[in-house]
């Protein structure tokens, strides 16, 4: 294959880029034309202390450029983070689909990914209650294919024409700019309140889905349902599924909230560092195929963008895995200057009919003109495609390719008759033909008109600790807003998804719970449409479960890259922290060292070893697990420290798992974890029951390989601790 070494290492993408890196390292100043700078640091002035000339160009171009450094941020998904990496298919999936980069298990095709927020600014938390969008542009060698997919396989709305509505909604308020990054608030909940499609959407982003651990611990969906077409011109709906080989995991409300003080860029960075570290992230592309004739076997309709088909009915076949292994060069260039498109296709891939998928089609190159300032965006090094572009299109702002020759159209013969049109067999795109037989109308199908069922069927499908997750997501989010009218609304709503969801949120909301909802649940039709043509359809009878909709079921046995933060002081027993330590990074994971203060922590008898976090900039939010170390001195210190208490605290009341030096137990009694302060052999299990673990004291801690705490800390956390509510942190 082309663009391949003998090691199969070559990345065509990265060897582009090149071209376009610079290293100004070991150079000289110079202005944007060359010249070479002699003074930077004073403007040209008449006299020393005399006025600036206007003659000063170089001045000039420089505050220039600077005034118009910033582009319009994303309309939506504004922050992200991104990486690149590769996929590779594992079987030819000819059976399929054409498209080349599935059908080669040899090739490693350069792919950039880019992570975001939804709602927020380009400088809002990663840690807003949001969707989190998972696009992937992949380089192929047939053309770039972009899967704008989001970690949640549905959306809000079933129509493009609505987007707009639901985006000015969740913003920001008009009149005021508040909330940022936040669905807590009124505009937000009065829009949703009135748009029953939206159920559920509503309870994916209410669930902890909402709030990840980290982009790599993500799930990823293509949302709509698409296309395969094979080379015999047969075609298969198909969802697309990225499954994270780390598994999907989240943080509580409480954690977000505060990550969102200590670390704004909680996941930015923990990507970033995974990439330095090593650690990179996988995920497995997953397919669920439908052939066509089994368009309508389903009880929900297979355009409708508001359904999941459940893995139990169409299992997802993993065919390929997708691995991210090197940081961006330069966050604008690549990252902020990515632009993604649903409609960037290759052979063997196209869409369906769903009515959101359509006018996302229209949207993105539109907004891609007004953000990056030139139809010639895709010229832009992150943007091109590996395959030469050849076409008439020209000129234009910031045009960089040189066309030669006079022909600037075809057919031509002035220009030999080039670029010429591709055949099939060349590679040539052909739109499936799909018979389409239909009047122009404005209406919504029938068979769209369910919103319940599969919004119930999550619901059911969660683990208790995920149920009470939701239940408190909507008290805070209902909470927050201030016309009580619209939290009786939604309340009505959550009615037709489970009688006691909506009873528990009433409850917290001081709410009468009505038996059927009180207003009219959809404002959503046409003026001139009977409103009853438009009213949901009850849920339906014995919807059961579909297991993979919990996060529960996703555990993996690792603690590859996890955070664990050594709590010690002066005096602690260094050779069993030591020895923890080494186990804990052959393992895995990441240990920092938390004290009082940075600088040095010295052992009790001799040696020290460097402090990573003093208790000011670390926090229990932004770890995985915690390890309280020994030593009389280094404990004593501890002891003293109302933020080492509260540190351990937090880390409990977040379910995370906990482990004690043998000898560190008087500082636990300090804490809120009943029983640490008497081991005896019963505590122990108790407590390790609920992965909290007293390790050995001294000596025999040594070479110590303590599996239960990694298994408990790649089980991420124990929800069986029943009292963590009373803890006061
Ligand atoms: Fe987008 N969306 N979207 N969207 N979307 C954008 O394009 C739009 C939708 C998604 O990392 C914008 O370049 C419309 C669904 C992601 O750069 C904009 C509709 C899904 C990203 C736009 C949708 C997505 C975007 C803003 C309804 C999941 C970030 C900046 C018809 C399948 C891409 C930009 C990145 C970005 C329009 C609905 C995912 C305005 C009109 C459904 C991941 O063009």
């Amino acid at each position: 294959m082309a663009n391949l070494n003998e090691k199969n290492e070559f990345n065509p993408k990265q060897e582009d880029l090149k071209s376009n890196k610079e290293d100004g390292s070991g150079q000289l100043l110079t202005t944007n034309q060359g010249l070479k700078i002699n003074d930077n640091q004073n403007s040209l002035k008449a006299g020393e202390r005399g006025s600036t000339l206007l003659e000063d160009f170089i001045l000039r171009e420089k505050i220039t450029h600077f005034d118009h450094e910033r582009i319009p941020e994303r309309i939506v998904h504004a922050r992200g983070s991104g990486a690149h990496g590769y996929f590779q298919v594992y079987e030819p999936l000819a059976k399929y689909t054409k498209a080349g980069f599935l059908n080669n298990p040899d090739l490693k095709t350069p792919v950039f990914v880019r992570f975001s927020t939804v709602a927020g600014s380009r400088g809002s938390t990663d840690l807003a209650r949001d969707v989190r969008g998972f696009s992937v542009k992949f380089y192929t060698e047939e053309g770039n294919y972009d899967l704008v997919g989001n970690n949640m396989p549905v959306f809000f709305i079933q129509d493009a024409i609505k987007f707009p509505d639901l985006v000015h909604a969740v913003k920001p308020e008009p009149h005021n700019e508040i909330p940022q990054a936040a669905s807590a608030h009124d505009t937000f909940w009065d829009f949703i309140s009135l748009m029953p499609e939206s159920t559920h959407m509503i309870m994916w982003l209410m669930s902890d889905r909402a709030i990840p651990r980290s982009y790599r611990m993500m799930e990823g969906f293509g949302v709509h349902t698409f296309r395969l077409i094979n080379e015999n011109g047969e075609a298969f709906f198909v969802k697309f599924h990225w499954k994270p080989l780390l598994g999907v995991h989240s943080v509580l409300w409480d954690e977000a909230t505060k990550i969102s003080g200590k670390d704004p860029d909680f996941h930015r960075r923990d990507l970033w560092e995974a990439i330095e570290n090593g650690a990179f992230p996988e995920w497995e592309l997953g397919l669920q195929i439908v052939p066509e004739a089994d368009e309508h076997r389903f009880d929900f309709d297979l355009l409708d963008p508001t359904k999941i088909i459940p893995e139990e009915e169409v299992p997802v076949l993993r065919v390929g895995k997708m691995v991210l292994n090197r940081n961006p060069d330069n966050f604008f260039a690549e990252t902020e200057q990515v632009a993604f498109h649903p409609g960037h296709l290759v052979p063997g891939i196209d869409f369906t009919n769903d009515p959101l998928l359509q006018g996302r089609l229209f949207s993105y190159t539109d907004t891609q003109l007004s953000r990056l300032g030139s139809p010639n965006f895709h010229e832009i090094p992150i943007n091109r495609s590996i395959n030469t572009v050849h076409n008439n299109q020209r000129d234009g702002h910031m045009r960089q390719m040189i066309n030669t020759g006079k022909s600037s159209y075809e057919p031509n013969t002035l220009g030999g008759g080039s670029p010429a049109q591709a055949k099939i067999a060349e590679g040539g795109f052909a739109s499936y033909s799909e018979r389409i037989d239909g009047r122009k109308i404005r209406e919504r199908s029938k068979s769209f008109m369910d919103h319940f069922t599969q919004a119930a069927l999550f619901y059911n499908s969660q683990a208790d600790y995920e149920k009470d997750h939701i239940v408190d997501a909507f008290s805070f989010e209902l909470g927050k807003v201030e016309v009580l009218d619209i939290r009786k609304r939604m309340v009505g709503i959550l009615t037709q998804v489970d009688l006691d969801l909506a009873q528990r949120v009433a409850d917290n909301l001081g709410i009468k719970l009505p038996k059927e909802p009180e207003y009219p649940m959809n404002l959503s039709f046409p003026a001139d449409a009977d409103p009853k043509d438009y009213q949901p359809t009850k849920k339906k009878d014995n919807i059961g479960k579909s297991e993979a909709l919990s996060m529960s079921r996703t555990l993996k046995n690792t603690i590859e890259s996890r955070q664990i933060a050594i709590l010690a002081a002066d005096g602690v027993d260094l050779p069993s922290l030591e020895a923890l330590k080494t186990y804990l990074e052959k393992v895995g994971a990441v240990c920092k060292i938390v004290a009082p203060r940075l600088g040095f922590i010295k052992g009790a008898n001799s040696g020290e070893m460097e402090i990573d976090m003093s208790l000011l900039t670390g926090a229990s939010v932004l770890f995985d697990a915690v390890y309280v170390a020994g030593g009389k001195q280094s404990v004593a210190a501890l002891k003293k420290e109302a933020d080492a208490i509260r540190f351990v605290n937090e880390a409990y009341r977040h379910c995370k798992a906990i482990a004690i030096a043998g000898d560190a137990t008087a500082f636990m009694e300090e804490t809120c974890i009943k029983g640490t302060g008497v081991v005896s052999p019963e505590n122990t299990k108790n407590l390790a029951a609920q992965g909290v673990f007293v390790m050995p004291i001294g000596d025999s801690t040594v070479g110590m390989e303590p599996v239960d705490f990694v298994q408990a800390i790649a089980q991420h956390r124990f929800w069986n601790r029943t009292d963590t509510v009373k803890v006061p942190v």
